[in-house]
Parts: C-alpha cells; structure tokens; sequence
C-alpha cells in the first residue's frame, strides 16, 4: 500500500498531513484542517517574531498596521493569531491557552476537538533575541457536539492526546508534531512560505551527556534534586539551559540529554503548567522514545485538577529520567 511508505525528506507539511490522512481510510479530515489550521498561524506569528526587533522604531519607518497591534506584547499577539485561527478553521469547540484565565469559546458547537496552547512560551527571551517557542495540545472532546465544549474537555489526561506539537522560532522556524505514530520536523522555507519535512521520524537518544535546569534555585531544592545534579556533574555533562523550554526541549530531543523543572521548597509544583507545556512535550518524547514524568507519576497520567495547574518536569533520554527518578525516590 503505497501510503503507507515513508514519506521523503523535503516533502511540504501540506501534503504530509494529506498523505497520513489517507493511512486512515474513516479519517474526515478535520484533523487534518486543524493542523494545518495551527501551521498556518505558525507562520503569521513567525513574521510578527521576525519583525519584532523593528517594532519599537515600526512608527518611524511607517510599517505600524492598521490594527495597532504593534503596540502589544508579541505573546498577547501570538495569542490571538492562534485563537483567530482555530476559530474559523471551525474544528475546535474549546480553546485553554496559557494567556486566558478561562476556557475560550470558539463559538464552532459542532467541532469535535479541544485544544490547549501556549501561544508563546519564554516570552521573556524575546527581546534578547532568544529562540521562543509555540505548545499545543489537540484532544477530542468528550461531551456531544452541538453544544459547547466543557471543562470536562479541557480537562483529559495527557494520554488522550490524539496529536501534540510545537513551533520553534530559533535560527529557522520549525514545526514538530504527533499524532501518536511517530514524531515528524519541518523546516520553515521563509521565501516559500512553506514548511518543508526534514526531521522524518524522530527518536530520541536513549542516554545523552546534558543537563538542563535553572541551578540558580539550587538553595530550594530537596536533598534527590540536589544530589541529581551533583550526579550530573560527577558525570562531567554539559549544563546547557536557554530558558526557553521548547528550545532547550528540542535540543535535548535531537541530542540526548535531560529537561528539569523541579519541585522545589519556593515552588512546590514547580513553575510548568501542565496543561499547556508539559503533557504536550511529554507525548512527544515518548512517542521519540524517551521519557517524561513529575519525578514519580508519568507526566502523561496525572490527573489534572484545573487548567492552569503547575507540574513539576523531568523530560528526555529514558536512561536519564529513569536515573532522576532513582535519586528523587531515594530521598528522605
Ligand atoms: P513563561 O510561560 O512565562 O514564558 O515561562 C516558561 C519558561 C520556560 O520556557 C522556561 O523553561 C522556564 O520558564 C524558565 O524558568 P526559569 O527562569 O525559572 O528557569
Ligand atoms: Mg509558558
């Protein structure tokens, strides 16, 4: 069945996500729409990052649009580009995203589909020029259609995720998701306005020689974290941390390492929410082959209580997670 073979190197995301439809033969297609629906923002967003660094002089050299949006943060941007787009896709009845206090109504009753974003995640890097990143979380809704998405919607564990990505503004613009059949890349094209495969089939390293944690909390952290990180060393790992956690994520996935945001005795449930960061980058590593979980419970099966609840994060190589896990349970 010639649809079922991999699809080369260089093949657009468009006619990827067409051709994996075709893998299902009950799929309608709306799935399909609303990746495509999110690549689509990906690139709006990508041009207002790109600009960026113009904006504070926009006014001078006349390019401020009609709508005045130069004027707002570009995650208040990012934020509603992706709603905007999610909502005349028409795929999604309920939108959670990490800028709004409560569930956003799209107004489309008969969308089957949920989704949970982080529209731009390590804001804080943008104007030092750092790579930032897009989360998203795609689920099925539970309750019929026809009416409005419920908190029970937004609210399923990370294992009912039926696709998971994000979006890496860095030195080129990527986009990299599941549909729980493997981990896919694309790379933006910018005078082509395309994104392009070029990361088939992820897996990620099964060990790896790096580490990833904010050591300035060091003080607050419980005596398993500690003596992790003194492992770390022992082991002579590099510390590589950006502070953006897609663009550290995503370095650790292509090179083997481990991600931790730790509880800690100032953050108890330390500071990823679980919703919007963790479950999706948590689908993703497992579906390369690695590991995620809040250092006891797998990250995909914790129970959330509410949308924008903290996990603690312990992401990448299974060996290091696993070796993580051994620390932290060790302790007393
Ligand atoms: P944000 O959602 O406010 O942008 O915060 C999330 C960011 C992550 O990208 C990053 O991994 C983490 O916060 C860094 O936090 P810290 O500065 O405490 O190390
Ligand atoms: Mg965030």
């Amino acid at each position: 069945d010639h649809t079922k073979l991999a699809l080369p190197v260089g093949t657009t995301l468009d006619r990827f996500i067409m051709r994996k439809q075709e893998d299902f033969p009950y799929a309608t297609g709306e799935l399909s729409q609303l990746l495509r629906d999110i690549a689509l923002a990906a690139k709006i967003v990508n041009r207002e990052i790109n600009r960026s660094g113009l904006i504070d002089i926009a006014g001078a050299y006349g390019s401020q649009n009609v709508q005045g949006e130069d004027q707002q943060k570009l995650d208040v941007i990012a934020n509603i580009r992706f709603i905007r787009a999610l909502r005349n896709g028409g795929e999604v009845c309920t939108i959670i995203s990490e800028e709004d206090e409560e569930m956003i109504q799209t107004g489309n009753n008969q969308g089957k589909y949920v989704v949970a974003i982080d529209p731009l995640d390590g804001s804080s890097n943008i104007d030092v020029n750092v790579s930032i990143g897009t989360i998203f979380s795609i689920y099925r809704r539970v309750s019929p259609t026809g009416a409005e998405g419920t908190e029970q919607d937004c609210l399923q564990t990370g294992t009912h995720q039926v696709a998971a990505g994000y979006v890496i503004y860095g030195s080129s613009t990527m986009l990299v998701y599941t549909t729980g059949n493997g981990v896919n890349g694309f790379t933006y094209e910018h005078s082509l306005g395309e994104f392009f495969l070029s990361h088939p089939n992820i897996s990620t390293p099964k060990t790896g020689a790096i580490y990833s944690i904010n050591e300035g909390s060091s003080e607050y952290f419980s005596e398993g974290m500690a003596a992790y990180v003194a492992y770390c060393k022992q082991q002579s790992f590099s510390a590589r941390y950006i502070g953006s956690l897609v663009a550290d994520f995503h370095r650790n996935l292509l090179k083997g390492g481990i991600y931790m945001y730790p509880a800690t005795r100032k953050a108890p449930n330390g500071k990823l929410r679980l919703m919007y960061e963790c479950n999706a980058l948590a689908f993703i590593v497992e579906q390369a082959g690695g590991k995620s979980s809040n250092g006891r419970t797998r990250t995909l099966e914790i129970e959330p209580k509410s949308l924008h609840e903290r996990s603690p994060l312990f992401i990448g190589s299974s060996e290091l997670v696993e070796k993580a896990e051994e620390f932290l349970a060790a302790e007393h």
